[in-house]
C-alpha cells in the first residue's frame, strides 16, 4: 500500500525518488544544522542564529581561542549542555532507519551534536564522517596528541559552570542588549597598528581589553587611546581556571571540533577523498545545510560527477543552491520530510 505523502510535497516527485532510492545502492548524506533546528539546537545562519549572537572569529577560529579561550569555552560550553538536553527528532531516526538497510550509505555531517550517533548511527561504523568534530571529545590545544572521547562532564570547570557567564562579548552580562561585533580579524589589525605606533619595546600582545578594541591615536608626542568605546570584550576567565591537558600538563584541553581557518581532520577527508574515487555513487541527499562552509559545501558536485542523482531537503528554497532539472528538492521540515520519503512502508528494500 503506497504511504500517503505529506500534503506539502508532490507525490510525483516522492514516488520517483522513492523508487530511485529503492535500487540505489551508494548513497551520501550531507548534513547540516538544520537537521538538528527540530531538535530546537539553533543553526548558525538563519534569524535567532549562532552566528548572530557570537563573532564567529571569536568564538570558532583559533585567532579567537588564542585572544580569549574562556570566552571560546563560554560558547563550546553551552552548545554542549544544550546538545546534551536536546533529544534526536525523527529526521534523525529515518536516517538512522536508511543505514540500517542500506550498508552502503554513508552520512557526511558537519553537526558536531552527538544527535546522530544517539540515535543509533554508530560513529565508528564507517557510516558516519564526522566533518566537523564532536562537541564532546576534547584534545590537547598544544597538539601533544591526548584526546578524550565522549565527555559528557558539565561543568567541565567551575567557571564553565552554568550561568557564570560574565560580561563579555557574548553578551550575557553586557549592559544594554546585544555587544558589538568585533572580530578577532580586527583585533590583528588593532594590535599591528598598536604595535607600530608603540614599538617592539612598549608593545605587549596579550588579550584584548576595552582599550584593545579602541585603536591608539598619536596626537604629537603622546599616545592616547581612543575613548573605551567599546565595553569589556574578554571573558575575564584566566587560562588557571580552564581545563589543562592532563597528560602534557603544559597546553589547554579544547573541544576537539574544526575552527574557521583549520583543516578537517586528514583521516576523515581521507576518507571522503576515496568516497568520491571509488565507483559510482546512486544518490546524494543534502539536508538542512545552508552549503557555505568549505569544502563540505563542494562535495555534492563532486557526487554529481561520480553519477549521483541529488534529492534537496531544506526548510527553504535559498539554499538549494543551483538544482538541476532532474534533481528532486523536497521543501519543508526534515523531521517531516525525512520519514516520509526515507522510511514509508515498501521504500527500503534492501
Ligand atoms: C578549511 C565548527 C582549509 C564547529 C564550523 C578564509 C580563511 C580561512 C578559511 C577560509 C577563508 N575563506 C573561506 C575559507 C574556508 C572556510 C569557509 O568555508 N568559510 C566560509 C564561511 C566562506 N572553511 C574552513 O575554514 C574549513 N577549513 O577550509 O581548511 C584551510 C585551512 C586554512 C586556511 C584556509 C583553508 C573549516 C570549516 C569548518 C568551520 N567550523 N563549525 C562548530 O562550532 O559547530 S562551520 C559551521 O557551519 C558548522 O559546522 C555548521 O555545520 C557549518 C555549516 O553551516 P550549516 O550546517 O549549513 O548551518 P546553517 O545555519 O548555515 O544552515 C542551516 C540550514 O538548515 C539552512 O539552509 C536552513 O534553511 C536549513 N534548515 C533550518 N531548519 C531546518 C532546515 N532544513 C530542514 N529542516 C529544518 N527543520
Amino acid at each position: 500500500m503506497s504511504q500517503p505523502t505529506p500534503s506539502n510535497l508532490d507525490p510525483t516527485s516522492v514516488s520517483s525518488f522513492r523508487k530511485h532510492l529503492t535500487n540505489s545502492t551508494r548513497i551520501i548524506a550531507i548534513l547540516g544544522a538544520g537537521l538538528s533546528a527540530p531538535s530546537g539546537l539553533p543553526t548558525f545562519r538563519s534569524t535567532n542564529a549562532l552566528w548572530h549572537n557570537h563573532d564567529v572569529f571569536l568564538v570558532a577560529s583559533p585567532a579567537g581561542w588564542r585572544r580569549d579561550p574562556g570566552l571560546v569555552w563560554q560558547f563550546y560550553s553551552e552548545r554542549r549542555r544544550d546538545a546534551r538536553r536536546a533529544s534526536p527528532n525523527p529526521a534523525h531516526y529515518a536516517l538512522v532507519e536508511l543505514a540500517k538497510r542500506k550498508k552502503g550509505f554513508v552520512a557526511l555531517s558537519q553537526n558536531v551534536d552527538g544527535l546522530l550517533q544517539r540515535a543509533g548511527l554508530d560513529g565508528n561504523s564507517g557510516q558516519l564522517k564526522l566533518l566537523h568534530g564532536n562537541l564532546f571529545d576534547l584534545s590537547c590545544a598544544g597538539g601533544c596528541g591526548y584526546v578524550d572521547r565522549d565527555n559528557f562532564v558539565d561543568p567541565l570547570c567551575d567557571v564553565l559552570a552554568e550561568g557564570r557567564t560574565r560580561a563579555n562579548v557574548l553578551g550575557a552580562g553586557v549592559q544594554g542588549g546585544r555587544p558589538p561585533k568585533v572580530s578577532a580579524l580586527l583585533f590583528e589589525g588593532i594590535a599591528a597598528k598598536n604595535r607600530k605606533i608603540l614599538g617592539e619595546e612598549k608593545f605587549a600582545d596579550g588579550a584584548p581589553t576595552a582599550g584593545d578594541a579602541a585603536p591608539l591615536r598619536e596626537l604629537g608626542e603622546d599616545v592616547v587611546r581612543v575613548p573605551d568605546a567599546v565595553p569589556e570584550l574578554h571573558s575575564g576567565i584566566e587560562k588557571e581556571e580552564l581545563p589543562w591537558c592532563p597528560r602534557c600538563k603544559e597546553h589547554l584541553l579544547r573541544p576537539r571540533v574544526v575552527w574557521f581557518g583549520e583543516s578537517l581532520p586528514e583521516d576523515i577527508m581521507a576518507d571522503v577523498d576515496a568516497l568520491f574515487e571509488e565507483d559510482k555513487i546512486d544518490l546524494c541527499l543534502v539536508i538542512g545545510t545552508s552549503s557555505k562552509v568549505w569544502p563540505t559545501a563542494g562535495f555534492c558536485d563532486q557526487a554529481r560527477k561520480r553519477g549521483a542523482k541529488v534529492a534537496w531537503v531544506n526548510m527553504g528554497a535559498d539554499d538549494v543552491k543551483s538544482p538541476r532539472q532532474d534533481d528532486w528538492v523536497f521543501l519543508g521540515d526534515a523531521a517531516v520530510i525525512l520519514p516520509q520519503i526515507l522510511v514509508a512502508e515498501g521504500v527500503l528494500q534492501t
